[in-house]
C-alpha cells in the first residue's frame, strides 16, 4: 500500500495514518534494562534478500531502477518484511527526471524521539543491471539488521529509524528530498546517519567513512576485534546518501567495500583478493548480479552494521 506522502504536513499525516493501519505505537516499550550486544547477522538471511532482489530484477526487465516496476517491487518486498516485524513504515513520494520515486522509512516504536539513530541504503539500481552489490548489498544488510532488532526485542534508549532511498543513481535524489523535507528541529534530532552503499564487493576492501570520528571509531573498533585492518573511505565523499545528511550538519558514517577502483598489491596483502583488479568489476554493469558478491565481506559488514546500530543507540 503506497501513501502519497510529500512535504512535511503530508508526511505528518502519512505517518499518523500509517501508525493506525500498521498498529505501530509512538510509545513503544521501555528501553531494555541492559544494553545487549548486537546479535550475529545471518549472512544466509542477507543472501536470501539478495536472491529476492535478483529475481525481482529478472521479472522486471533486468533492473530495479528509479521509476521502474523493479524498483516498486523491491520496495514492496522490503516494506512487507518490516510491516510484519512491527515497524511503523512510511513511503515518501518525490519526483525525479519526470518519474515518481519513493523512499521507504521504518521507525522502530519506542526510544527517545529527540535522539534518532538512522541507518540507510539506496534501494535503486542503475538501468543497466540488477544492482545486487550496488546496492542490494546495503539494502539487504540494513533490512536484516532491522529484522534482528525486532526478533531480539531490542529497545534502546534512542529511537531507531531505518531507510531505503530512491533515485540515488540519479544524483542522490531520494535522500536529498528526505533531508530537505525535515524541519530544522527534526533534522537536529538525528544523532547520527549510517550509510551502507556497496558492502559485498567481489574483490573486497574494508573501507570506513572518515566523517564523524565517534561513528568511525565504532566501526574501526569492531574490525580491530576481527583482526581486519580498515582504510578511510575517501573516494566516495559526496557520492552517496550520507552527503545530504552531512551537508545538513548530521554526524555521518558508513562502510564501503569498493567499486571500480583498482586494488593495490598492499591492499591485497592485507585483505586478500586480487591486486591490479577492480574491487567490483561489475560496477554499474549488467553483471552486478547475485554472484557478484563476496560472502565474507557481506558477512563482516552486516555484523559491523548491527554492531554500530546497537552501540550508537544505547
Ligand atoms: N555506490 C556508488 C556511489 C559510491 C559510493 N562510494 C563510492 C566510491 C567510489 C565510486 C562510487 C562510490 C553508486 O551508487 O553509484
Ligand atoms: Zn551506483
Ligand atoms: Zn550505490
Amino acid at each position: 500500500m503506497i501513501f502519497s506522502v510529500s512535504g512535511r504536513a503530508a508526511a505528518a499525516v502519512g505517518v499518523s495514518v500509517v501508525m493506525l493501519l500498521t498498529g505501530g505505537s509512538i510509545a513503544g516499550a521501555a528501553p531494555s534494562p541492559t544494553a545487549a550486544a548486537a546479535p550475529d547477522i545471518s549472512v544466509a538471511n542477507v543472501r536470501a534478500h539478495l536472491a529476492q532482489l535478483q529475481s525481482i530484477a529478472g521479472a522486471n526487465g533486468g533492473n530495479r531502477a528509479h521509476g521502474s516496476a523493479g524498483y516498486q517491487a523491491s520496495l514492496d518486498y522490503v516494506k512487507a518484511k518490516l510491516d510484519a516485524a512491527g515497524f511503523t513504515t512510511t513511503v515518501q513520494q518525490f519526483t525525479a527526471s519526470g518519474r515518481t520515486g519513493y523512499n521507504l522509512l521504518a521507525d522502530w516504536p519506542g526510544g527517545d524521539a529527540d535522539q534518532v539513530v538512522m541507518a540507510g541504503s539506496h534501494l535503486d539500481s542503475v538501468s543497466r543491471g540488477p544492482g545486487i552489490n550496488d546496492n542490494g548489498s546495503g539494502s539487504a544488510a540494513v533490512l536484516e539488521t532491522a529484522l534482528a532488532v525486532s526478533r531480539t526485542g531490542y529497545h534502546p534508549t534512542k529511537h531507531l529509524r531505518f531507510a531505503w532511498w530512491g533515485a540515488e543513481e540519479l544524483g542522490i535524489v531520494g535522500s536529498g528530498h528526505y533531508v530537505d523535507s525535515l524541519s530544522a528541529a527534526n533534522r537536529s534530532k538525528i544523532s547520527g546517519y549510517l550509510n551502507f552503499d556497496m558492502i559485498g564487493s567481489p574483490n573486497p576492501g574494508y573501507f570506513v567513512y572518515d566523517d564523524d570520528p565517534a561513528i568511525e571509531k565504532t566501526f574501526k573498533d569492531y574490525f580491530t576485534g576481527l583482526g581486519i585492518a580498515t582504510e578511510p573511505e575517501t573516494e566516495g565523499d559526496g557520492r552517496s546518501d550520507h552527503a545530504p545528511f552531512k551537508d545538513a550538519g548530521v554526524p555521518v558514517g558508513g562502510l564501503f567495500s569498493g567499486a571500480d577502483y583498482i586494488k593495490t598489491a598492499a591492499q591485497a596483502a592485507k585483505w586478500g583478493g586480487t591486486s591490479g583488479k577492480a574491487f567490483d568489476a561489475c560496477y554499474h554493469s549488467s553483471c552486478d548480479t547475485a554472484s557478484n558478491i563476496d560472502n565474507t565481506a557481506l558477512d563482516h559488514n552486516s555484523d559491523a552494521l548491527a554492531h554500530a546500530v546497537w552501540e550508537l543507540s544505547k
